[in-house]
Parts: structure tokens; C-alpha cells; sequence
């Protein structure tokens, strides 16, 4: 998606009147309706999900927006409101990995995931329209795919569960996009729910709302988007996988969900050293999440500070998969006057987030914009977001 610009700086997504005329006026007929998901942001339990185990993400009021029609042959014709690739044009039969790029993977994708799972998709247009920045680690892909699969499973009549949709972007992403992802982001961009936290148990799926707002503990959620760019079909997010996957087979068991912190002074005995970092990683980020689901029911999110501060940490020290931009970021919020921040997302650059007393939102904000400015880094771009709704038919 590197050719778009970034719709972080654009402005706010058409809303659904004016992505209709604009679907009329690009395609000569109207949509058949139109679907939006959000992008998410994981609170905490990161590289947690594909080794089956627990991630507290929460969907964002930022969304991906996409304008249906159906045709009635094979074509396809997607166009965006941004990037420059105008419309692209493809049949349903000649959909095979590697056959897309840019933007149009991912609902591609999506198409030849249902496919593989005998639905019969038909040719379509679609018009797509987001403000979920890209690349920064806040799911701007899985909001493409999620509101694209909600569109299709409603016009195909395939009357898939939310578990079925889930696990068709995920092979949408891992064997059609290339990205070796979990099931994390897609899970909170279809079940997220408005002032709630998806607590979700990654081995079977079940998925727990949990109350999750800011304003009655007088804070705020920002996020502090580096724009270091990332994407998770480069080798950094397979390598750790990779990693996570040697340690549960020489520990013996099916996935790092069975082991147990006090496993790990074992296991330091029996891995190598930079292998038992990954573990511990894991091993301790499950546990985190653990906690932070506890300590938000009995003391609600004025009480997690610690464990962002130490998530982060842990990523930083054990699984190497943050950078100078985002240490700087989690850094300065805190002495400024976050409660707790930590990179939020796969890592290798994308967005960090600060947990903050409103009364210190400018505070933070200037700090940071300061300390990027003296490092030389890129100025981020600093904003709020709250738990907003899952995926769904706005039109
Ligand atoms: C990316 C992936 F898509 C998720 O599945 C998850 O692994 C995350 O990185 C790391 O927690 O967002």
C-alpha cells in the first residue's frame, strides 16, 4: 500500500452519501449498499496470537469504507479515493496469489478466500475509502479485508459466523497478501464493540467484551504514529515466528500457550539464548494480558500503566521488534506524564500508544513532536482514538 498517500493527514472518510455518488459517477450505477470496518489498536498481548494465546485489542473510530455492486458476470473493478492506481480490472476466475498489488490484495484476497471455501463470489466494483493510516500499525489492511468480507458475505448470502470470517482473512492475508499474520487484528475489526476491549483467547476463539473507557477515568488514548513504515511480509515478523514455533518444539509442547511463567527458568536451560528471550516475550506477555483484563474490571484503566510500561519493555529487550522512534515515543509520553505506553502492533516501526490524564494530553503531545524534532526524526502524528464499533452495513 506504499504508493497511497496517507490518509492520517487527509481528511475524514466521505460519508456514505458521497462515496455513493461517487461509486454512481466512477461505475454508472449504484451500489448495491455500503460496509465500513475499523482499523484496531492491541492494548496489550502482542505476538501473542498466533501461539494461541491471549490479545486485548479494541476497534477504532477510524474505518475503512467500501461501496458494493454486483455484476453479473466475472469482472471485477476496484478503485480507491486515494493512491494513484485508478481502477483496476480483474476477473474472479484469475484471482491466485501473487496475481494482485498494492491495496487491491486485500480485497482481492478476500475474494479468493471465499472461493477457496466453495462460496460463489461474482464479479463486483467496488470503491473503497479509509481513514485508517497506513502502515502505521493500526490495521489499515484487516479494515480493507474485514469490511470487504462483511460486504461479500451479505451479498453472496454465504451467511458465514464472525469465527468463519476471521479465519478467511486470515488466509487471505497469510496465503494470498503473504503476510504470515494471526488472528488478532480481524477479530477486533469484526467483533470489536463500542467502549469495549476485545479480550480474545486465541486457541479457540472465544472472545470476551470488556469494558474499556477512558473519559469516566478523565484519560485519554493516543496514538503516536512514528510513520517509520512497516509490512508484515517483510522477514522480521516471520523470523519471530519462526522463533516462537522452535521454542514450543524443543519445550515440547503444542504452542508457547503451554508454557506457564514459572516454566521459564527450565526452559533458559534448555533454548538458546536469543530463542529463550522470544519465549520469555511471550511466555510473559500472555500474562500481562491476564492481568490487565483483572485489574481493568476491578480497577479499570487507570490501574494498567505498569503493565504497557513493561509490555513495551519486554518487546524492546526480549523480542527486538521495536526501533528508536517508537522507544523515543513510549519514552518521552511517560516523562511527561502518560500512565503507561508501549508500540502497539507488529513492530519494526508503526505507532506506540500513551496512555494519558487528559489534563496531560498537551503536555505529551508537545513533548513528543520536541523530541522527534531534536532526534531528526520524521514529525510523528499524534491523535486520540477510542473503542469504537466492530464492522457492519452503514448504507
Ligand atoms: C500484526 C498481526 F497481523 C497480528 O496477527 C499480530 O500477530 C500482531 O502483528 C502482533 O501482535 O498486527
Amino acid at each position: 500500500m506504499s504508493t497511497a498517500p496517507d490518509p492520517a493527514t487527509a481528511p475524514a472518510p466521505a460519508p456514505a452519501g458521497d462515496l455513493a455518488a461517487r461509486f454512481t459517477q466512477e461505475f454508472g450505477s449504484d451500489p448495491a449498499g455500503i460496509w465500513q470496518a475499523p482499523g484496531r489498536v492491541n492494548l496489550i498481548g502482542e505476538h501473542t496470537d498466533y501461539n494461541e494465546g491471549f490479545v486485548l485489542p479494541f476497534a477504532i473510530d477510524r474505518t475503512a469504507r467500501v461501496a458494493v455492486g454486483v455484476r453479473t458476470d466475472s469482472t471485477v473493478r476496484l478503485l480507491s479515493t486515494y493512491g494513484d492506481q485508478g481502477v483496476v480490472t480483474t476477473t474472479t476466475g484469475s484471482l491466485e496469489p501473487g496475481s494482485a498489488k498494492g491495496w487491491t490484495k486485500y480485497p482481492l484476497g478476500v475474494m479468493w478466500a471465499l472461493r477457496q471455501r466453495g462460496i460463489d463470489v461474482p464479479g463486483i466494483e467496488l470503491l473503497l475509502d479509509s481513514d485508517v493510516p497506513l502502515g502505521a500499525g493500526l490495521s489499515s489492511s484487516h479494515a480493507i479485508e474485514c469490511a470487504v468480507i462483511t460486504a461479500l458475505n451479505e451479498l453472496t448470502g454465504a451467511g458465514l459466523e464472525a469465527q468463519d470470517m476471521v479465519l478467511a482473512t486470515q488466509q487471505a492475508e497469510n496465503d494470498f497478501v503473504g503476510a504470515p499474520t494471526g488472528i488478532m487484528d480481524q477479530s477486533a475489526s469484526l467483533r470489536g464493540a463500542r467502549g469495549h476491549a476485545v479480550f480474545l483467547d486465541c486457541r479457540d476463539q472465544n472472545a470476551t467484551l470488556v469494558p474499556f473507557e477512558m473519559e469516566p477515568a478523565g484519560l485519554v488514548l493516543l496514538v503516536i504514529d512514528t510513520k517509520v513504515s512497516h509490512s508484515h511480509a517483510d522477514g522480521g515478523y516471520a523470523s519471530r515466528r519462526a522463533a516462537c514455533e522452535l521454542g514450543a518444539e524443543v519445550l515440547g509442547v503444542k504452542a508457547l500457550r503451554d508454557v506457564q511463567v514459572g516454566d521459564l527458568a527450565e526452559a533458559s536451560g534448555l533454548l538458546d539464548e536469543v530463542t529463550f528471550r522470544r519465549v520469555r516475550h511471550v511466555v510473559t506477555e500472555n500474562d500481562r494480558v491476564l492481568q490487565t483484563v483483572e485489574l481493568l474490571g476491578d480497577r479499570g484503566p487507570a490501574a494498567i500503566g505498569h503493565l504497557l510500561d513493561a509490555s513495551h519493555a519486554s518487546m524492546r529487550d526480549d523480542f527486538e521488534i521495536s526501533c528508536p522512534e517508537l522507544d523515543l515515543a513510549v519514552d518521552t509520553s511517560r516523562a511527561a506524564g502518560a500512565i503507561g505506553a508501549r508500540m502497539t502492533g507488529g513492530g519494526f516501526g508503526g505507532a506506540a500508544i500513551a496512555l494519558t490524564p487528559a489534563a496531560s494530553e498537551h503536555k505529551v503531545r508537545d513533548a513528543v513532536v520536541r523530541a522527534f524534532s531534536e532526534a531528526g526524526f520524521t514529525e510523528p502524528d499524534i491523535f486520540t482514538v477510542s473503542p469504537a464499533a466492530g464492522a457492519m452495513r452503514i448504507a
